[in-house]
């Protein structure tokens, strides 16, 4: 059993290390996407302001790519292909631009988000920001980080000690928003919406938020998140319930101190 663990465990690193490289390659194809993206053409998917480009759809063909080489037995869920089957336990989740509607309005709070699932748990995530050219990132057991600098969440003990991240869409009700709003504000609290749930995640795992909260937030934007505050010592929900995987739920991360708080709060 200690073989077999340690096989995996090599394999995650193994996998981490590639992953590492390929979100640097494609956060500079994203970056040269943003400082043309006068020249994309933008497209309306499902519901209101949920807004796609070529720009997504080629960074996350490089991201597969250069992956799936190293890797070819890999499964792949990405935002814009959807499902590519394998035939081993690992599952690549994959947003090639998280904050489109910022990255396609020349707002700088987007980024790239990579997780790895080895047998349906959490093994690594990677989120890129090229703006500011920081790569956050989490392997199980082993912390969490920002470039090389080992970070953790904040040590706070009230909802007026920092700022709560907040993520919603019109695929809720506008209510669900409207009421934590009221009920954060009427506490001393204070959000921000940056428009990238997966941004504002690593943001909690790196001791700049206190929390995160969206009514329904989809796999590829927060898989890598929350490993990251997991390892940062933070309180996360169990997002992947009830097939979060493929139609994604309800996601409340924080810091430890805050977590009854929060969910009296949401609750
Ligand atoms: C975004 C999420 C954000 C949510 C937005 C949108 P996208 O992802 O990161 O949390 O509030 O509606 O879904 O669409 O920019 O990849």
């Amino acid at each position: 059993m200690f073989l077999a663990h340690n096989l995996i465990d090599q394999a995650i690193v193994q996998r981490f290390e590639q992953a590492e490289k390929v979100i640097k390659v494609a956060g500079s194809q994203a970056l040269e996407y943003f400082r043309n993206r006068e020249k994309l053409v933008v497209e309306t998917k499902m519901e209101p302001q949920d807004v796609v480009s070529i720009a997504d759809r080629n960074v996350e063909i490089t991201i597969i790519e250069g992956l799936q080489t190293a890797f070819p037995h890999d499964s792949f869920l990405g935002e814009e292909q959807g499902i590519t089957q394998g035939d081993n336990q690992y599952l690549w989740v994959i947003d090639p631009i998280d904050g489109t509607a910022c990255f396609l309005n020349g707002m700088h709070s987007w980024c790239i988000s990579v997780a790895l699932m080895v047998n349906d748990k959490i093994a690594c995530g990677l989120i890129f920001d090229p703006n500011s050219n920081e790569l956050f990132s989490a392997v199980a057991g082993k912390g969490c980080f920002v470039n090389d600098k080992k970070v953790e969440t904040l040590n706070v003990n009230s909802l007026q000690d920092g700022v709560m991240g907040l993520g919603t869409s019109h695929r809720v009700p506008a209510e669900l928003c409207v009421h934590f709003v009221d009920k954060l504000l009427n506490q001393g609290g204070m959000f921000i919406r940056n428009g990238s749930g997966a941004l504002m995640l690593a943001y909690v795992a790196a001791g700049r938020l206190i929390g995160y909260y969206e009514p329904h937030i989809n796999s590829w934007d927060c898989l890598a998140g929350l490993i990251m505050v997991d390892e940062a010592g933070g309180s996360t929900n169990d997002f992947l319930s009830n097939d979060g995987l493929l139609k994604g739920n309800p996601i409340i991360v924080s810091a430890s101190g805050i977590k009854n708080s929060l969910s009296q709060m949401i609750n």
